[in-house]
């Protein structure tokens, strides 16, 4: 079930429907469920490069939340809108389309990684898919999506911004300043906040006063919904009324995507605030891969064929470690390169 947030200050100001689920084909089921376990593999593969000291710095895993990227940007057009979000990128990438080669040489700070080696795992870049990042600061690319939507809205090209920041996020002040300006200037932007529960250690009710988080938009007169982000029709849905509702030009729109991460904070979070009980039972019963299975199985999908399609995808992830691992890392000569733009 979905909330829509009736802002009082928004008086007479129309509102969005209530999202339906998305009614895929069985076709498109298989995407969702293919691109799905395409993250959860690659996902669990870094883990295991992170733990052989092959990637450095931060890795923030994405596993348990597949259904938000998948489930939004399935509606989207690759080159046409922008995507941004913060330093949990790797799923963001991989669903609009993005090579895990080129990913993984990434994350394992190769020559031939999408930021030439030198991003890593947050900082990761594709202008040509439209997609900016990748981004350390929490909260700061809500700002760069802002400015996403005023491009879009400037050049006239009919697209839109995709601006993804966490329940944490969500609680910095540059966000307010942003919906602030998207609403004012009625800019085609959808912020999506991914509330999986916890800011590193601490919990949303713990640091929220307002712990509905889809309610957000209302002092700024931006409509917001609720969703379960763990059932990928349900968020499917909810893109395609939030996507109406940007393109019609009625400025923007907030998507709170109810989820859930089942690794640490990073891959060096000691995960002493919550109980292995509380993610056990959230793998059992809400699990996005297991319950699109289900309804797979339901459209006459056998075990078997899922399988196959898994034994596909642990080969192509397989795949993308072993090109990460025989590319050479960056030459020395690249060290004072894509610092700057421009020499001064
Ligand atoms: C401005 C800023 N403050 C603090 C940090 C440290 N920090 C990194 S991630 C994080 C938690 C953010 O949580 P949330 O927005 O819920 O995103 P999630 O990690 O759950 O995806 C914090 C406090 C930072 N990177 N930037
Ligand atoms: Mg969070």
């Amino acid at each position: 079930m979905s909330k829509v947030s009736t802002p009082a200050g928004i008086g007479n100001r129309e509102r969005p429907d209530e999202p339906k689920a998305y009614a895929a084909s069985k076709e498109e089921m298989l995407e969702f469920y293919r691109q799905m376990l395409l993250i959860r593999r690659f996902e669990e593969k870094a883990g295991q490069l992170y733990g052989l000291g092959l990637i450095g710095g931060f890795c923030h895993l994405y596993i348990g939340q597949e259904a938000v990227a998948v489930g939004l940007q399935s509606a989207l057009t690759v080159g046409r809108d922008s995507v941004v979000t913060g330093y949990r990128d790797h799923g963001h990438m991989l669903a609009y389309g993005i090579d895990p080669n080129v990913i993984m040489a990434e994350l394992t700070g190769r020559a031939a990684g999408i930021s030439k080696g030198k991003g890593g795992s947050m900082h990761m870049f594709s202008v040509e898919h439209g997609f900016y990042g990748g981004h350390g600061i929490v909260g700061a690319q809500v700002s760069i999506g802002a400015g996403l939507g005023f491009k879009h809205k400037y050049a006239e090209d009919g697209g839109l911004a995709l601006v993804y920041f966490g329940d944490g996020a969500a609680n910095q002040g540059q966000v307010y300043e942003s919906f602030n300006m998207a609403e004012l200037w009625k800019l085609p932007v959808i912020f999506v906040i991914e509330n999986n529960q916890y800011a590193m250690g601490t919990s949303v009710n713990r640091a929220s006063a307002e712990d509905q988080l889809y309610r957000r938009g209302e002092s700024f007169r931006i409509p917001g919904i609720q969703v379960d982000g763990m059932d990928v029709l349900a968020v499917r849905g909810a893109a395609e009324e939030a996507k109406a509702w940007v393109q019609a030009g009625k400025g923007p729109i907030l998507l709170e995507l109810k989820t859930y991460r089942y690794r640490g904070h990073s891959m060096s979070d000691p995960a002493k605030y919550r109980s292995r009980e509380e993610v056990q039972s959230v793998r059992d019963k809400s699990d996005p891969i297991d319950h699109l299975a289900k309804l797979l199985e339901g459209e006459g999908v056998s075990a078997d064929e899922l399988k196959a399609l898994d034994k596909d995808i642990r080969k192509i992830v397989a795949d993308s470690a072993a090109f990460a691992e025989e590319s050479p890392e960056p030459d020395l000569s690249e060290l004072y390169t894509n610092v700057l733009v421009d020499t001064y």
